[in-house]
């Protein structure tokens, strides 16, 4: 044996319970008790609890967007997660007109691969079919280890956007395919307009970044999408919701028996549209914006019902002097906020006090996303599983501070922020990375995750 965490406290998606685990070559090897320790290194874990580490299906690391580039690479972001317990990262691979998809994950692989310090793994957002031929790659997609899929319902002038037809073909082809569809749901032709709106009447505060995007803009794209998935009986993801009448949309086709997922990020139940009030209010633009109280009501109240599956970050922090591009317009505000570091102990802190259980909060951030996006040996503690483990220190008061974090950038919209209780070590298939605040890890250890399709 390598490595034995004993007198801790299990948490899964379904049980919470006293054992050890064994740890063997970076698998959980066992999971009981009176294991044999010569020669393993022995972790005494009274008090603490123990999770399987948190699947971050959610970020952009090095995107390209808003007239520059993030401000986490694959060195830092993934750094920043090992510090949050998140032990796999999915990032958003863009595919570009003339691109196949399985070249633009191999590119984004490649940089990924000498610098991660986590397991990652890609999504594709696809923004061109080139006449339908992208179709015929969702094989080799697949075979490849990618199966799912992003489409963006919105940035347009970006070049990302994809229209109903070609949402359409992609959702049809991924049943076929064994591919998950997600979409970031928003109402382009909405927002142009309402944009254009306020710029002519000298609007250009942050406060109308979110009303030229609020709730049913993204409430009429999130029903769209759901409209064309249940049609074509198609499975379909839907990314960062952030309002109730598309919390509401979700759960009815979910009542009818529909395939159709949620995810929602911690910036969502925390905060409201009051922060684009603020001073600073231009440091919290992202897309979606932060929506009003009853939508903040209703995303927990789905979490706990079981009708958002899942809670990701969409990590895509830009640096302060970037977000200042738009004190005096709102649209040229890099849209983008960070979260990879603080999703896990987000969401363990609001167990700890009592809004969720813990075996809620491993649902969603783990066994859920590994479940739904194919990472056959992640996101639970079990023998044969990757030995991806956090302990957790329920007792550990914390208040955020972009000083204490672990990423590039120069400023968190979560600065100020106390939590109850912490992580206080990240194993990653058994190797420690993250210990009692600090980063130990090494750039180059995360691999790809090769992933299964939906058809197993
Ligand atoms: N929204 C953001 O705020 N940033 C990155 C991409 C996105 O959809
Ligand atoms: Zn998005
Ligand atoms: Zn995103």
């Amino acid at each position: 044996m390598d490595l034995i965490i004993k007198n801790g406290t299990l948490v899964t998606e379904s049980n919470t319970y006293q054992a050890d685990i064994a740890v063997k070559d970076g698998k959980i090897v066992a999971v009981g008790a009176g294991f044999d320790e010569s020669g393993a290194e022995v972790i005494d874990a009274s008090g603490l609890m123990v999770l399987p580490g948190a699947i971050d299906v959610h970020t952009h690391l090095a995107m390209p967007f808003g007239g520059t580039v993030s401000a986490d690479d694959y060195f830092s972001g993934t750094r920043a997660a090992a510090c949050g317990g998140v032990t796999t990262v999915f990032d958003y691979a863009i595919q570009r007109k003339g691109s196949g998809i399985v070249d633009t994950v191999e590119a984004r692989r490649k940089m990924a691969d000498p610098d991660a310090c986590v397991d990652y793994a890609f999504h594709c957002a696809i923004t061109d079919l080139d006449g339908g031929k992208l179709l015929d790659e969702f094989d080799a997609a697949v075979a490849y280890g990618v199966p799912s899929f992003k489409c963006f319902m919105v940035y347009k002038k970006e070049g990302m956007m994809v229209d109903d037809g070609t949402l359409a073909q992609i959702l049809l082809k991924s049943k076929e395919a064994g591919v998950m569809t997600n979409v970031h749901a928003e109402n382009p032709d909405l927002i142009d307009m309402l944009i254009a709106q306020f710029l002519k009447e000298g609007k250009t505060s942050a406060w109308y970044h979110y009303l030229s995007r609020p709730e049913y803009v993204e409430a009429e794209a999130d029903k769209r999408a759901i409209h064309w998935a249940k049609a074509m009986d198609a499975e379909l993801y839907i990314v960062h919701l952030a309002n109730e009448e598309g919390v509401d949309a979700v759960t009815e086709a979910r009542d009818a028996g529909y395939k159709i997922y949620a995810e929602t990020c911690p910036q969502y139940l925390h905060f409201t549209s009051d922060v684009y009030k603020r001073e600073d209010g231009r440091n919290f633009v992202c897309s979606p914006p932060m929506k009003g109280q009853s939508s903040q009501d209703a995303l927990w109240e789905a979490l706990k019902r079981g009708d958002i599956s899942t809670v990701a970050t969409d990590h895509c922090p830009f640096q302060s002097y970037e977000k200042d591009w738009g004190k005096d317009n709102f649209t040229k505000i890099p849209n983008g906020c960070a979260g990879i570091e603080n999703l896990y102990p987000y969401i363990l802190s609001a167990a700890n006090e009592g809004k969720i259980t813990f075996n809620k909060a491993v649902e969603v951030c783990a066994f859920n996303p590994a479940r739904l996006f194919g990472c056959a040996t992640k996101g639970a503690l079990m023998p044969g599983y990757d030995a991806d483990i956090v302990l957790y220190d329920p007792n550990k008061a914390f208040t955020i501070s972009k000083d204490n974090m672990h990423s590039d950038y120069d400023h968190t919209i979560w600065e100020g922020v106390s939590l109850k209780g912490y992580p206080v070590k990240t194993y990653s298939r058994g190797k420690l990375v993250f210990d009692d605040g600090a980063f130990v890890g090494e750039k180059g250890w995360g691999k790809f995750v090769k992933r299964v399709s939906r058809k197993g």
